[in-house]
């Protein structure tokens, strides 16, 4: 009984391993943010060769970059570089919102002119995946503090100044996760197949 037991337990596993591997879109859905370094069994043909491509960040266009008309440049470096947008919208943001996602820096003395500021106009929040997409995107976002951000980088590009800034970009995989999950809902996070996917990583 007890090996008939194991039989049945095994046979399941491999059914779920194999669906898993003909299937990755089902991890996603399930609300995954990045497939995380040697994701048991299932990660033979994912720890090879497709790594973290469905690691994901929080870019929100700022007031500022939303009334200067920057959105469209802003968004086409990211499409540019072969990240795939998973979420995309357009808000007012409240103070309630902007209090949990800006909550490490209450104490500051910038905080109040912060809230007025991100709360000044709407601002265009996306969800971006990829290889390494949260580290990259700081990279492309540049120094917090546009005067010391490098050519070449949003901030650097666009701004000058650190009280307007542009666009935010989520600074960990864990700070991603909790960004995602305070802006978006799970259903208005889609996951897609792209066509160029074989072109932009290895999978
Ligand atoms: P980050 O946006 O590069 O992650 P944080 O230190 O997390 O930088 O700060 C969040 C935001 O707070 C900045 O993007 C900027 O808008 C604002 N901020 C940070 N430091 C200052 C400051 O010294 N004066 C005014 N605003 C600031
Ligand atoms: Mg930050």
């Amino acid at each position: 009984m007890v090996l008939l037991q194991r039989c049945v337990f095994k046979r399941v596993l491999q059914q779920f391993y194999s669906g898993n591997q003909r299937h990755p879109k089902s991890l996603l859905s399930a609300g995954f943010t990045a497939l995380p370094a040697g994701a048991g069994a299932a990660g033979r043909r994912s720890q090879a060769t497709i790594p973290d491509i469905r690691e994901r960040t929080l870019i929100a266009v700022k007031p500022d970059g939303v009334q200067r008309r920057l959105v469209g440049q802003i968004m086409q470096r990211f499409e540019q570089r072969g990240f795939k947008l998973v979420g995309l919208k357009m808000l007012q943001v409240s103070d309630d919102l902007l209090a949990q996602h800006y909550c490490e820096l209450r104490t500051k003395p910038f905080y109040p002119r912060l809230l007025h500021y991100m709360t000044s106009g709407p601002v265009v929040v996306m969800v971006w995946e990829g290889h390494k997409v949260v580290q990259a995107s700081r990279t492309m976002v540049g120094h917090t503090n546009p005067a010391e951000a490098q050519a070449g980088t949003v901030r650097g590009d666009f701004s000058f100044h650190v009280s307007r800034n542009v666009v935010h970009a989520s600074d960990s995989l864990e700070g991603a996760q909790r960004e995602i999950q305070l802006w978006f809902q799970k259903k208005e996070i889609l996951s897609w197949d792209s066509c160029d996917q074989t072109f932009t990583c290895e999978v």
